[in-house]
């Protein structure tokens, strides 16, 4: 493989960090697993407008190709290679009474995060029969949750379209055919081995395989963040009595995406901010300040509807999971604070 075409405006961490130095010493490297450096980097070669632009096969890309993954982790989360992740998953530690109880603002609250099962390989690089085993233990585990985790799992294959769409619609479910994830091998077999668990008020959910292979998800209306936050602790810590993820001291949880590392997690509310909108640096200045990313109602690369948008923690990895609520949740209240002040 020769370096790749990467034109001068290309803004992703990949066209920022691949220089054709660390290009030539990773280039003929692979993982045990088989998983290359250009595997690693096509989704960014293919889609030139990715925020990223590289992925995963496996924990131990992270070592292998640590030329170009250290940079984009440092530039990403501010984590340097001999620094160590920290966890707390203990919801009395966050401080977040609701900032918008009339429900003026806020329209629904979701936290994630995204786990993988330890001695496999991630998606990017997991063989059907790997991706098969995954599915049908995770579901084991998962079939023995009760009370407010109690649910069942709705296989992909075999749903009809219009359950599938509406799923999508109502923002429970992944989208199909994301040309970031096809450019790295996570839709092979799609959608064999792929599906959603959920309780009854899908105010719990799994999701099967998808970017990673799982994605651990509580969501309900409204602003009460810290009762999102109690329910995914106690989905977390019943879910790994059962199902091994892979970790590390340095990394935290891995996943096939560099920006998910660590905590894994993305907290977000859907906020209706329409006059601060009409200002975007303004409105700009206020996220950056609590290091937040804003992103569309229909998830990542979707577009704002109605003055509504979807507001994050960007930073994942070097801080906790209380932290990185906090950083949601502070970031929250100054929005709130500006729109109801114009
Ligand atoms: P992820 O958060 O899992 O990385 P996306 O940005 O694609 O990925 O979002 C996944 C889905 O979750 C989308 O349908 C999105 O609209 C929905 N979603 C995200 N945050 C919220 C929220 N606070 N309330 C309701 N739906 C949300
Ligand atoms: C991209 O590079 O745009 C996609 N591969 C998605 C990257 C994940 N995005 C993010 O900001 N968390």
């Amino acid at each position: 493989m020769n370096y790749p075409n990467l034109p001068k405006d290309c803004t992703s961490m990949l066209c920022k960090h691949l220089s054709p130095e660390v290009f030539e010493a990773l280039k003929d490297k692979k993982t045990a697993n088989g998983f290359t450096l250009e595997q690693a980097i096509n989704s960014g070669v293919l889609n030139l407008d990715s925020g990223i632009g590289v992925y995963a096969g496996d924990a131990e890309s992270y070592e292998l190709f640590d030329g170009l993954f250290d940079p984009i982790i440092e530039d990403y989360h501010g984590f340097g290679k001999n620094d160590k992740h920290q966890s707390n998953l203990n919801p009395d530690d966050l401080k977040a009474p609701n900032p918008d109880p009339e429900g003026k603002f806020i329209v629904s609250t979701r936290i994630r995060v995204g786990r993988n099962v330890a001695n496999l390989p991630l998606g990017p690089a997991i063989s059907k029969e790997q991706r098969d085993f995954v599915e049908s233990s995770v579901v084991e585990g998962l079939n023995t949750l009760e009370g407010e985790l109690k649910g069942s799992y709705h296989p992909l294959l075999g749903m009809s379209k219009e359950v599938q769409d509406d799923l999508i619609k109502d923002h429970f479910l992944f989208k199909e055919g994301d040309r970031f994830l096809d450019a790295v091998g996570l839709n092979r077999n799609w959608p064999e081995g792929r599906g959603i668990y959920h309780n009854t008020d899908k105010t719990f959910l799994v999701w099967v395989n998808e970017e990673d292979q799982l994605r651990i998800i509580s969501m309900q209306q409204g602003g009460d963040i810290k009762e999102v936050f109690t329910r995914l602790v106690s989905a977390i810590k019943s879910i790994e009595t059962k199902v091994p993820f892979s970790y590390n001291d340095h990394l935290g949880y891995i996943t096939s995406c560099p920006t998910n590392l660590g905590t894994a997690m993305r907290a977000s509310v859907h906020i209706a901010v329409p006059k601060l909108a009409e200002d975007m640096d303004a409105f700009k200045a206020i996220t950056d300040k609590h290091h937040l990313q804003i992103r569309g109602i229909h998830g990542e690369h979707s577009q704002s509807e109605g003055g509504v948008y979807d507001i994050s923690n960007l930073r994942r990895l070097g801080i906790t999971e209380v932290e990185a609520v906090q950083d949601m949740y502070d970031g929250v209240v100054a929005l709130i604070t500006a729109e109801k002040a114009l």
